[in-house]
């Protein structure tokens, strides 16, 4: 019978768990799905080209309140911080997004 001492222990749960975290979040999406932060004031990166079919996904993580909003397109909830939006773009095009609380926050997500 192996016995394992604490710090065996702790590393073997710590490996345990951080597969857990990180395994599922990675197989539940899709592999030329994106991200776009928002820090400090900006969307990064301000400009995305992408694939039709492609899931963008915006994270607020600034520690004041931000929305994602393309005119007549889609329009996310007011997102707090570490709060997310995601949107599918199914239709080719050019899409110019703003923040409706910041106006001068915008992005561009070209589509092909
Ligand atoms: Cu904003």
């Amino acid at each position: 019978m192996k016995i394992l001492n604490r710090r065996d222990f702790g590393v073997d749960l710590g490996l345990a768990l951080a597969a857990a975290i990180l395994l599922p979040a990675k197989k539940a999406r899709a592999d030329n799905d994106l991200d776009v932060h928002i820090d400090n004031f900006v969307f990064q990166p301000a400009e995305l080209k992408i694939k039709v079919g492609t899931t963008v996904t915006w994270t607020n993580r600034d520690d004041i309140p931000h929305t994602v909003v393309s005119a007549g397109k889609f329009r996310s909830k007011t997102l707090d911080t570490d709060d997310k939006f995601s949107f599918t773009f199914t239709n080719a095009g050019d899409y110019k997004y703003f923040c409706s609380l910041h106006p001068h926050m915008t992005g561009m997500i070209k589509v092909e």
